[in-house]
This record gives C-alpha cells, structure tokens and sequence, in this order.
C-alpha cells in the first residue's frame, strides 16, 4: 500500500436505524437515516480524497444484527465499492448492534466479506500493515457479548466460571491478551482498535443507552503502556481519555446525532496518522439542528401566541420538539393549526403535552406518527419493563414491515 499513510476511523454509524421521519415509500428508508448515511458517505469520500491507507469502522455500523437488503445495498454503492476503486481498505469491527450473541450466527456486516478490500472482524485479532512508510500494528478487539467471553475463558482455561465471575475473569484474560500481542508486536507504532466502554468515559443523558448494565467493559488499567494509541467505538460523545499509564484513547463518536441527548455534540471522524507518536485530528461532519423548547403556558391568557414566541424564526430543515406544560383542561385553548403552520419548514417536529392536573400530572402529545404512536403506547405500558428497549424495537421493525 502506498498513499497518505493515514487512517480515517469512525463509529456508531447505526445505519438500518428507524427513526419513522418521512419514509419512502419506495425504499422504506426515513429521511433522518439517510442523514446518516450521508455522513458515512462523506467519510468514505474524504478517504478518497485524501488519499488514505485504511478506512476502520469500529463497531456499530449497523443499528441490528440483521438490517434490510436496501441499507446494505445502499452502503455497497456508496461506500464499500467507491472505496475499493480507490484501492482503499476496509476494517469493519463488530459493535454490540452488530455483534451476535454467538459466533456461529451471521450478520449483516458479513455480507461485505465477499470485497476483496473488506475484512470482517468478529474475534480478537491482530493484524500488520505497512503504511507511510512504516509498520503499524493493530490489536483488534471487536465487541464481544458476556456469553461470548464466558466461552472464551472456557476455551483457555478449560472449566466454566461461575457466572458473578465471568465480567472480571474476562477482563483479566483480555488484559493479558492485549498485553501478550502488545509485547510480541514489533512494530514501529502499536494501535489498539475496540469496541468498549472506558470506565470514565463521558455519556449523554439518552434515551436510547449506548452503555447497559451488566455489559463487557475495558479498565484503563488494562491498557499496555507499550501501545501508542487506543481507537475506540461505543461511545457516541467524541472524546479524548488517557489510560492509567498515560496512553491516549480516543473516541471519535458517531457519525450523526442518534438522540436527542446528543442534540448539542459535535459528530464527525478521525484522521489518524500512525507512529510512535501518533496525530490525530477530528473531521467535523454536518450535524442537522436539533432544537428542544419548552414553554409552561400554564395559567396563561394568550398561551398560543406565548409558544410561537418560543419558537425560533427559522425552523426550515431542523428538527424541533416543543415540550408544553398547561393547566387542567386548557388544551382545547391552544390553537394548534396555528402551531403546525408555524413549524411547516421544519424538518421533523413533534409536541409534548403535559397537563397538570390537580395531584397528578398526565402527559400525552399529539401525533399521526404510527412511530411515535407506538412509542407512546410503550412508554404508557412498558416504561418499566426491563427489556423495555427491545420491545420498543421489535416493534418497530413489525410496524415498519407492516406499513411497508
Ligand atoms: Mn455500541
């Protein structure tokens, strides 16, 4: 390989992901996805232009295991296939999305297995490439479920570990797996790629949790001081930490805003250039405006005109959601075409209602949104239900199916 002797890394892409914002009906594809994918799409074309060596996914290039035929098509043409015209490289890491909980089982992201330029990874790896004139390293830990580590350990050390015990065995036996490729590399500069969750690393309130209980974590401990850089996907807040012993780790985030708790982050890739002093730089991609507002119109005379006061000039192509607090009964008051004639350059909007009533408060919003509908039926029935997340998203796939 000769070019830049630069990497292009991202993460979190999601893509499959179904927010229900104007679907195609031809394609079944939502248009906030597509602003997803277009942001995947400039990556891949600044790789291009800049000549890179590698272009690294890491983890969570899909939303599911298993997304639609379109998305993977639409990710073949304008990603995968642009990429190995230009004799580009292509890692992708499995992600705890796209990770299934057993190796046996296929993914979609295998599907790309069959571009001489691809490689898949589902297992802890390593890999050399020459780039730049020099030799990089790269120590491969794509995300793995706890089952998938229980059989590991079982595999190494030839008996089970109580189940309490298999998140911190785990940890030991990856720890002295990273150490043991970190020593035996002889490399001029030592890159560690994962999947993981850094304890320390800063998440936003979501609703839509990248981090979940229970799950396989990396100590900062853990990391070799022999290693240059550490590249890491899961966390969708761009950021930099260091390891105990003082080893840079970067998250470069995901590609766009996946929740409203991301709505103020900045989202983009990285550039990394290998060696044993690694740079890197952060590539800002377009981000659409996510704007939250909330008006208490409670006990107000001219609470109509008191929200469109609320609401920013222009609205056309962003995404706003209007959080309305108002007394018993006084809903009927509000004159809501005159809201929606407002927010008609919007992007996407959506309005929640919360009425107080006298010793409780119901909460409700109005909406044709089948997505949102759902959601709403979820929360009123399933908030507390410890697999809430799944259902939410089973669901949706079987609206979706059905609408489609
Ligand atoms: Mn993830």
């Amino acid at each position: 390989m000769s070019g830049s002797g630069r990497i292009i890394a991202i993460a979190d892409v999601h893509e499959g992901i179904n927010f229900g914002i104007h679907v195609d009906p031809e394609s079944g594809l939502d248009a906030r996805a597509l602003d997803i994918h277009h942001n995947l799409v400039l990556a891949a074309k600044n790789a291009i232009k800049s000549g890179a060596d590698l272009f690294i996914v890491l983890g969570d290039l899909f939303e599911r295991v298993h997304v639609s035929p379109t998305v993977r098509e639409y990710i073949r043409q304008d990603v995968i296939e642009p990429l190995e015209s230009a004799g580009i490289p292509v890692w992708i890491l499995a992600g705890n999305h796209d990770q299934p909980s057993n190796f046996s089982r296929g993914t979609s992201i295998d599907d790309f297995r069959g571009y001489p330029n691809v490689t898949v990874y589902r297992r802890p790896t390593v890999e050399t490439v020459d780039m730049g004139g020099k030799c990089v390293g790269f120590i491969i830990l794509p995300y793995l479920h706890p089952r998938q580590i229980a059989g590991m350990i079982y595999e190494t050390m030839g008996r089970e570990v109580p189940q309490e015990q298999i998140l911190h065995v785990g940890q030991e036996m990856l720890g002295e797996w990273i150490r043991r490729r970190a020593e035996e590399l002889r490399t001029d500069c030592k890159i560690l790629l994962g999947h993981y969750y850094v304890e320390g690393a800063k998440l936003r309130k979501t609703s839509y949790p990248e981090v979940l209980p229970g799950e396989f974590s990396l100590r900062r401990d853990v990391i070799p001081d022999n290693i240059d850089l550490v590249l890491l996907g899961h966390i969708h807040l761009h950021q930099r930490m260091e390891s105990t012993g003082g080893v840079e780790i970067v998250y470069p985030g995901a590609v766009e805003r996946i929740d409203w708790g991301e709505r103020g982050d900045a989202k983009g890739f990285l550039e990394v250039t290998p060696s044993d002093d690694p740079v890197w730089r952060f590539v800002e991609l377009p981000t659409r405006d996510m704007i939250s507002l909330d008006a208490d119109v409670s006990g107000v005379e001219d609470a109509t005109d008191r929200i469109l006061n609320g609401i920013p000039d222009n609205v056309d192509g962003k995404m706003i959601r209007l959080n309305i607090k108002l007394g018993e009964s006084t809903r009927s008051g509000i004159d809501e075409a005159r809201i929606a004639e407002r927010l008609k350059g919007a992007f996407h909007y959506s309005v929640r209602w919360t009425e107080q009533v006298e010793d409780k408060i119901l909460s409700g919003s109005f909406t044709m949104n089948p997505y949102d509908l759902l959601e709403d039926f979820i929360n009123t029935n399933y908030n507390e239900h410890p697999r809430r997340e799944d259902l939410l998203e089973m669901s949706r796939q079987i609206l979706r199916e059905a609408l489609q």
